[in-house]
């Protein structure tokens, strides 16, 4: 028996939870890191003018068993609150100032049931690629209506190319692209009213989507309805298209735009 079960089988358990121990014990529950390593290499968003950039990531050594700190290793870090794969409170945006930032969202906002619509293909035939309300619908037609309170993953395969070019796909005039969403596929899911959407691009919304109307609608729609989002997935496509449950957990910096975080799927 093991750690787990002994301590359960003292309570008078809530069966729900008790299968989902079991589940993790005997595999029959997959857990699926959705989180990017960080390191100086982590990619940061790169925007054009006026706008001015995050920091990228930097851990710099405290002590490490020496003269500095004969027991113990530890790093001061410096980095965005929107560095790797991370977390956008509602309070990122123009359109959502008033909504939460990242340490008032209730902790239970940040599991819900995932769904995940897949656009790879589309993707790799055109980097410029945006989510349509017909691909939604499309989705729902074999899924089920997309539920609330849910989590709408963008799989685009782009989290292969984290460490090369490909992943801000810059041309010779220097706009990125890599896709995203359509404004009316955003306002779709506000509808839908799901807890936020998930990316493996640097941000939520397409690489031109600075040209939009309105500007970065994902970012506009999203938190304006005080809906969050989630940028720098990865493993994507170890989740299947309904069924998993998400859960991303942001730092709680008080005041907030968003943060660094580790999203953690149960397949
Ligand atoms: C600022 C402006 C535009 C964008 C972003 C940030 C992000 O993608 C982000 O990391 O939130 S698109
Ligand atoms: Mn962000």
């Amino acid at each position: 028996m093991n750690v787990q079960s002994q301590v359960l089988s003292k309570k008078p358990g809530n069966q729900a939870l008790n299968q989902v121990l079991e589940g993790l014990a005997n595999d029959s529950i997959e857990v699926v890191d959705l989180t990017q390593v960080l390191n100086e290499d982590t990619p940061v968003i790169q925007l054009p003018e006026p706008f001015v950039n995050t920091s990228s990531f930097k851990s710099t050594q405290i002590s490490k068993y020496d003269a500095t700190g004969p027991v113990c290793y530890w790093n001061d870090l410096t980095l965005g609150e929107h560095c790797g794969t991370h977390f956008d409170a509602p309070n990122h945006w123009i359109s959502g100032k008033e909504n939460d930032s990242v340490d008032k969202i209730p902790a239970k906002r940040l599991i819900g049931e995932v769904r995940v619509i897949n656009i790879k293909a589309k993707s790799e035939e055109n980097p410029d690629y945006c989510l349509t309300v017909e691909d939604i619908r499309e989705y729902e037609a074999e899924y089920g209506e997309i539920p609330k309170d849910s989590w709408v993953l963008l799989y685009t395969g782009w989290s292969e190319y984290v460490n090369g070019d490909k992943f801000f796909n810059i041309d010779e005039n220097g706009l990125s692209h890599t896709p995203g969403f359509t404004p009316e596929a955003s306002k779709l899911l506000v509808e839908r009213d799901i807890l936020g959407v998930g990316v493996e691009t640097v941000g939520t919304d397409a690489g031109i989507a600075h040209t939009f109307n309105p500007p970065f609608p994902s970012h506009h729609f999203m938190h304006e309805a005080n809906k969050y989002g989630l940028a720098q997935l990865t493993n994507l496509d170890k989740l299947p298209p309904k069924g998993a449950i998400l859960i991303a957990a942001p730092l709680k910096i008080e005041h907030g735009s968003g943060s660094p975080m580790r999203a953690i799927a149960l397949v």
